[in-house]
């Protein structure tokens, strides 16, 4: 190597230093500067928990965990309070849970000021020490140390993942949640009613070729005309597909003008089956038996079906007689031996081969309801009808909310 050479290394050497001098330099200031400042900002770090004055811990993975209500509530009776929300999956929710003794989500966590407000006796009577906390007793049920049944990820690190863990046995995510849909919901390869989730679901009842429909009502109650009106769409549309006949409840509600209508309608289905609808369609409109028995043109037999049934089934006899009655209202007991075999406690109740149905009162499930008891369904049941649910009470005008109330 010649000293040119050299020289001109060295030249090489001491710029690169020089070079990393400069960085180096600047690296130190920076870690000193965050050495210097990073006590101070651990010493101010200001928790979301230290910061509120209610804390409302929650889970995202949990799907039933709502609370939004709850939060507006809060707002709303405590105006001046602070509410954070803070999930488990963070580092300081999981600390709470755990600090607190928690053993389920969500929770709301009040802390000892809410004694000084003026709101307190609002939530007092609910609140329950939890740790440093004051926890609202909310009903809340979800584990977050177990295993969510549905995030494909082993929560409790038990090597099962999901359904696979027994503690999701009975979860929805992990069972057969429509039995007559015929689709397989839960992905075990068994659809509807071949899937051991649907064993006591009506509808893996009996299938016929004829499905018989029995609907139980009390003539006059509400609930049964809703019902009524409802199902009136679909029993047209499948006609003489099925077996359709309206029942009455062993009691009447509703005074001696429910249990003559009874008497009445039970004969017109008796004598004049093919015009009952068209009676059943005019009477819900307003109640009117007279108009719509002159409507329906139903002549001859009428009389004397309803006093021979009258005398059979001694229901005047029994109206008269009050030691007769169950409790506060008159027996009718028509159909009393079919009440007891299906246990039915109120109007409406739906039969469907036999088995007691549950269904929404709009048309469209009552078809669905009832094709589910055919072996093979015939083309009405794809029919779309309407899935507005009919207004309690007489008249087709306005509609009413899905309720499940009954006369009873
Ligand atoms: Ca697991
Ligand atoms: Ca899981
Ligand atoms: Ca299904
Ligand atoms: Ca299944």
């Amino acid at each position: 190597m010649d000293l040119k050479n050299k020289v001109k290394k060295e030249d090489f050497v001491v710029k690169i230093k020089k070079k990393n001098l400069l960085i180096i330099l600047a690296v130190i200031a920076i870690i000193a500067i965050v050495f210097m400042v990073k006590p101070y900002l651990q010493k101010n770090k200001i928790s979301v928990a230290d910061s509120s004055d209610i804390i409302v811990l929650n889970d995202i993975r949990c799907k039933e965990c709502d609370v939004t209500s709850v939060i507006t509530q809060l707002k709303n009776a405590f105006p001046d309070f602070v509410v954070s929300e803070i999930d488990y999956m963070d580092e300081e929710g999981k600390g709470i849970y755990e600090a607190s003794n928690l053993t389920a989500l969500p929770a709301i966590l009040f802390k000892d000021n809410v004694k000084d407000n003026a709101n307190y006796t609002q939530v007092g009577n609910y609140l329950e020490q939890k740790g440093d906390f004051l926890s609202l007793r909310i009903g809340a049920s979800f584990d977050p140390a177990g295993e969510v049944c549905d995030n494909e990820i082993d929560d409790d690190s038990n090597g099962k993942t999901d359904c696979e863990d027994e503690s999701c046995k009975t979860n929805p995510a992990c069972m057969e949640t429509i039995c007559n849909d015929e689709k397989d919901d839960e992905g075990d390869g068994l659809v509807d009613c071949d899937d051991p989730d649907c064993e006591k679901s009506w509808q893996c009842m009996p299938k016929t070729d004829k499905p018989e429909v029995e609907l139980f009502v009390m003539s006059q109650c509400p609930y049964g005309t809703q019902i009524e009106k409802g199902m009136l769409p679909a029993a047209i549309l499948l006609g003489d597909k099925i077996d359709f006949s309206v029942k009455f409840v062993y009691y009447a509600m509703h005074g001696e003008k429910e249990i003559k209508e009874q008497t009445l309608q039970y004969c017109i289905q008796k004598e004049y089956n093919d015009k009952y609808f068209d009676y059943l369609a005019c009477f819900l409109k307003e109640g009117n038996t007279d108009d719509c028995l002159k409507e329906v043109e139903l002549n001859g037999k009428m009389d004397t079906c309803i006093a021979e049934t009258d005398a059979q089934f001694k229901i005047t006899e029994k109206f008269n007689d009050k030691s007769t009655w169950l409790g506060s209202y008159p027996p009718f007991d028509i159909d009393k031996e079919l009440n007891e075999k299906y246990d039915i406690a109120g109007s409406p109740g739906l039969v469907i081969n036999g088995a007691v149905a549950s269904a929404s009162r709009d048309s469209a499930s009552l078809l669905d309801a009832i094709c589910t008891g055919f072996i093979e369904k015939p083309e009405e049941c794809s029919q779309q009808l309407s899935s507005t649910s009919p207004s309690p009470g007489f008249g087709f005008e306005g509609t009413g909310s899905a309720s499940t109330a009954t006369c009873g």
